[in-house]
């Protein structure tokens, strides 16, 4: 019988890591070009660094340097409610907790989605690795002997290896796994991404599921669900995006999110398209289209009131001439709607606009060890004003649904335009998830506000509330 002992745990920050480095070799060798990817994002991110010496040392000082080469996410595709279900287990031996619901129904592709993330300040700081995942809507499939075949299908597949689901268990019971476990449960965790080139149907399957959509198909025809991308930082996304036809990529049309700004907001993605590749049907030779490589490039989390601004002139740009992101003046129309969105930190935070992380400087902690400041002005604004203390932005963590519908399109040939009389089913995802998923603006706010109960406990020796 094991003898668990905590202090013999693994942290979960440590299996995560451990687990997105596994990842990486394994997506590297499995998509070449997406080494080519990883290799000319790093060329960028050190052109960037040598041209930006004070970006540079601020990395540096932060330790953002040493983890800029680590992969920010990745994503994934489920059929069940017991594989998502199953999935959250899985995730949450790594310290990922669901946070966001994302509805792409309203885009034209028929899943739900949530992101598998740390939440913790010091979490995130380890290691931010997340898994965008989700859940196929069976629901939205118009054909019914079609709809209930795909259920079929799915039901007799099990994406989990039988020990994968043992140390899920196993932690679970015991609140954590000791260092042999958690290399093992990374190796078995790493089964259910992996690519397989042999389908479970004959070619005719496969052929009706892709007319009901090509997700149907990605999602049903295969044992697992595939990783189908993962996504580096880069310090420059539109330089990588304009070098990747240098370097063989096929790279989708233009840059999702918002314009490229003094002070970024929210996140910038842009990808290769995806490759087709050789699979084999149970009955004959086949093709398959579905893995790409993406990068990303984060900016400050926006409050509510910053979002809807920010929603609202994106919708302005997308609706013109009802041409979407597709129009050759896109970028153009894109950066002058956003010019109603201040572009300095200090108008974003007075406008409330953006969440910021509020620190003491030196000169605040000399006050504080005076005992002079419990008699002076501390709200925050007065405490900036003095140069007491410092406000940093807090990186947007999360994903955006219509940047994520334009990440889907590289899978779909940019032709499949279906319409879903859909709409946002968060409860049904949740039951099938088993868990509610985290208000992603609350932690933000949470985050601001612990700063800020900080501050105040080290200048009064209390918390105090006010945020403004
Ligand atoms: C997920 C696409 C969404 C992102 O970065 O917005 C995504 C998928 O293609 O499965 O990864
Ligand atoms: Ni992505």
């Amino acid at each position: 019988m094991h003898q668990p002992s905590a202090s013999n745990f693994v942290r979960a920050d440590d299996i995560r890591s451990r687990f997105s480095r596994a990842m990486s070799a394994m997506y590297r060798a499995e998509v070449p070009q997406y080494g080519t990817l990883v290799e000319l994002v790093s060329d960028i991110n050190a052109q960037t660094l040598g041209a930006q010496p004070a970006l540079r040392a601020q990395m540096a000082q932060s330790g953002e340097l040493e983890r800029l080469d680590v992969e920010r996410h990745g994503a994934i595709r489920v059929g069940t409610a017991t594989e998502l279900a199953t999935l959250r287990r899985l995730f949450a031996v790594m310290g990922m907790e669901p946070v966001g619901y994302y509805d792409l129904s309203v885009a034209g592709v028929p899943v739900h989605s949530t992101a598998f993330r740390p939440v913790s300040d010091a979490a995130l700081q380890a290691n931010p690795f997340r898994v965008f995942t989700s859940l196929l809507r069976l629901e939205l499939i118009a054909d019914a002997a079609l709809r209930e075949k795909a259920a079929a299908i799915l039901a007799r597949r099990q994406i989990f290896t039988p020990r994968a689901l043992e140390l899920m268990a196993q932690c679970e019971a015991d609140g954590g796994l000791n260092d042999a476990d958690a290399d093992a449960f990374v190796r078995e965790a790493l089964e259910t991404f992996r690519w397989h080139s042999t389908a479970t149907v004959d070619a005719e399957t496969y052929r009706a599921l892709q007319a009901a959509h090509r997700l149907v198909a990605d999602v049903v025809c295969f044992r697992g669900p595939h990783i189908n991308h993962l996504t580096p930082r880069t310090l420059d996304i539109d330089a990588a995006q304009a070098a990747m036809p240098t370097r063989g990529m096929d790279a989708k049309d233009v840059v999702e999110g918002p314009p490229r700004r003094d002070c970024p907001i929210l996140l910038r993605q842009t990808s290769f398209k995806a490759l087709q590749e050789a699979v084999r049907f149970t009955d004959d030779a086949g093709a398959h289209t579905a893995r790409f490589g993406e990068i990303e490039q984060r900016g400050v989390a926006l409050t509510r009131k910053g979002r809807a601004l920010y929603d609202q002139l994106l919708a302005e740009v997308r609706d013109m001439g009802h041409a979407g992101s597709a129009a050759p003046d896109y970028e153009a129309r894109l950066a002058q709607a956003f010019r109603a969105f201040p572009d300095a930190h200090d108008a974003l935070r007075a406008q409330g606009l953006a969440f910021y992380r509020y620190t003491l400087t030196a000169l605040g902690q000399a006050q504080a060890d005076m005992a002079t400041a419990a008699d002076a002005d501390t709200s925050l604004n007065a405490l900036l004003a003095k140069g007491w203390v410092r406000a940093d932005p807090i990186t947007y963590e999360d994903f955006l649904p219509v940047s994520a519908a334009g990440i889907f399109q590289s899978n779909l040939g940019g032709e499949e335009q279906k319409q879903y009389q859909a709409h946002a089913a968060q409860n049904a995802f949740e039951t099938a998830l088993g868990a509610r998923v985290h208000d992603e603006i609350a932690l933000y706010e949470a985050a601001q506000q612990r700063s800020i109960d900080a501050l105040h406990a080290v200048l009064h020796g209390t918390p105090a509330v006010d945020a403004a």
